[in-house]
C-alpha cells in the first residue's frame, strides 16, 4: 500500500473549479493539449484523492459491502494509472497519446459506478434495519461522491473530445461537450420524445406535450444556453419519466384521455429556468424529500434482465438530476400540490461566467458531517396524546 502517502498528498489540495466560460475559452481558439495535460495530471488525482479519503468515512455497515469494495478498487486503479504521468514531460514522445488512452480506459472502468453503488445501498438495506444516522451519512456522501464523478467525467470528456482524433461531425460547433448555443426547447422536445417511447412500452399511451417560451431578455427570440446538452437532457428525461408515470397512474383508461404535460422555458437576467408541469395527482409535502433520498428510493432491482426498461424507480435518477443542476450553480426543485399535480423546475445560470463547478472538498468540515449525523431533534414532536390542558385552567 505504498500509494497511501500519495492519496494523502493529493487530497490536501482543494479541487480547482472551472466555469463553463473557462471551459469554452480554453477549448475554443488555440486549445493546447500540453496545457490540458499539465492541468489534468494534477487536477484529476486531486479530485480522485479527495473522494477516496471521504469514502473511508462511510459507516462500516456500508463500506463493507462487496459492491462498495469493488468501486473502491476502481478508484484505486485509476488513481495509480494517473500517477504514471506524474514525471512524464508533455514533450516526451507518446506521453500525450498514452494519457489520452488512459483517460478513455478510466472513463470506461467507471461506467457502472452508479448502479454498483445503488447495489451497495441495497445490500446494506437487506442486512441492517433502518438507521437514521447511517441514512443521513449515505445521503451526504452520495451527493458529494456523485458530484465528484460528474466533474471527473466532465474533465475527461473535454480533454478526449478536444484532443482525440475523432471530431464530432454531428455537432461541429460544440466545444467538447458544451454547446455554446444550446437551444433549450429543442432539448426539451428531445427528452420528451425519448421518455414518451419508454412510457409507451409501459402504458398504452403517453401524455402530449405543450411547450411555451418566455424570453424576458430578448422577447420572441428562442432561448439559448451555454451548457452541456447531455446534462440538460439527463435531467429533463428523468423529470418527463416521472411526470408521465404519475399522469398514467392517475388517469389510465379514463375516457377524457391523459392531461397534457406543460413545459415552460424562461430567461431572465440571472436565471434560465425550465418548468415541467404534470396533472398526475401530486405528492404530499411530507413525502417530497423521499424522492431525493438514496436509501429511501432504492428498491431491490426491478428485474434487470427483463427487456422492459423500468420507466422510473431506479431510485438514484432524481437525486442525481438535482446534482447535475447544482453542479453548475443551478438547482432542481419540486413544487407539488397533492391531489392535483407537480411542477418540477430546473434552474440554470443564464450567464456562463457564473456557472462555476460546485465541487465537494474533503476537509475538517466535511469530516465533522460524518460524526454529527442527522442532527439533534431540537423541535417539538407532535405527541400522540395531547397533554391534558385542563389542569392549567384556573377554575
Ligand atoms: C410526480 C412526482 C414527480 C417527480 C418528479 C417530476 C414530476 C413528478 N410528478 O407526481
Amino acid at each position: 500500500k505504498d500509494y497511501l502517502p500519495k492519496i494523502e498528498y493529493y487530497s490536501r489540495f482543494s479541487p480547482s473549479p472551472l466555469s463553463i466560460k473557462q471551459f469554452l475559452e480554453f477549448g475554443r481558439d488555440n486549445a493546447c493539449e500540453k496545457t490540458s495535460y499539465m492541468f489534468l495530471r494534477k487536477e484529476l488525482p486531486v479530485r480522485l484523492a479527495n473522494t477516496m479519503r471521504e469514502v473511508n468515512l462511510l459507516p462500516d455497515k456500508l463500506l463493507s459491502q462487496p459492491s462498495v469494495k469493488l468501486v473502491q478498487k476502481w478508484y484505486m486503479q485509476s488513481f495509480l494509472e494517473l500517477l504514471e504521468f506524474e514525471n512524464r514531460k508533455p514533450e516526451e514522445p507518446h506521453a500525450l497519446n498514452d494519457f489520452l488512452e488512459t483517460l478513455i480506459e478510466i472513463r470506461n472502468r467507471h461506467n457502472d459506478v452508479v448502479p454498483t453503488m445503488a447495489q451497495g445501498v441495497i445490500e446494506y438495506k437487506e442486512k441492517f434495519s433502518f438507521d437514521p444516522f447511517v441514512s443521513s451519512n449515505i445521503q451526504y456522501f452520495l451527493d458529494r461522491f456523485y458530484t465528484n464523478r460528474i466533474s471527473f467525467r466532465m474533465l475527461i470528456n473535454q480533454h478526449t473530445l478536444l484532443f482525440g482524433n475523432d471530431i464530432n461531425p454531428a455537432h461541429p460547433k460544440h466545444i467538447g461537450s458544451i454547446d455554446p448555443n444550446c437551444n433549450v426547447a429543442e432539448v426539451v422536445t428531445d427528452a420528451y420524445e425519448t421518455a414518451k417511447m419508454v412510457c409507451e412500452q409501459y402504458y398504452s399511451a403517453a401524455p402530449e406535450l405543450k411547450i411555451e417560451e418566455f424570453n424576458a431578455k430578448a422577447p420572441q427570440i428562442p432561448i439559448q444556453a451555454v451548457y452541456v446538452p447531455s446534462h440538460l437532457f439527463h435531467m429533463l428525461f428523468e423529470l418527463f419519466k416521472n411526470a408521465m408515470r404519475a399522469t398514467n397512474e392517475l388517469h389510465e383508461g379514463s375516457k377524457e384521455g391523459l392531461p397534457l404535460i406543460k413545459a415552460k422555458v424562461t430567461l431572465g437576467k440571472e436565471d434560465l429556468s425550465v418548468k415541467i408541469s404534470d396533472r398526475g395527482g401530486g405528492v404530499a409535502l411530507r413525502k417530497i424529500d423521499r424522492l431525493f433520498n438514496y436509501t429511501y428510493s432504492t428498491a431491490p432491482t426491478p428485474s434487470l434482465d427483463s427487456k422492459r426498461v423500468p420507466l422510473a424507480g431506479f431510485g438514484h435518477g432524481l437525486p442525481i438530476s438535482r446534482l447535475y443542476a447544482r453542479y453548475f450553480q443551478g438547482d432542481l426543485k419540486l413544487y407539488s400540490m397533492e391531489g392535483v399535480g407537480t411542477d418540477a423546475v430546473i434552474y440554470l445560470k443564464a450567464l456562463s461566467s457564473e456557472s462555476f463547478e460546485r465541487l465537494p472538498v474533503f476537509n475538517k468540515s466535511a469530516w465533522r458531517h460524518y460524526q454529527g449525523g442527522p442532527g439533534a431533534d431540537d423541535w417539538s414532536n407532535p405527541s400522540k396524546e395531547p397533554r391534558d390542558t385542563s389542569k392549567y385552567k384556573d377554575n
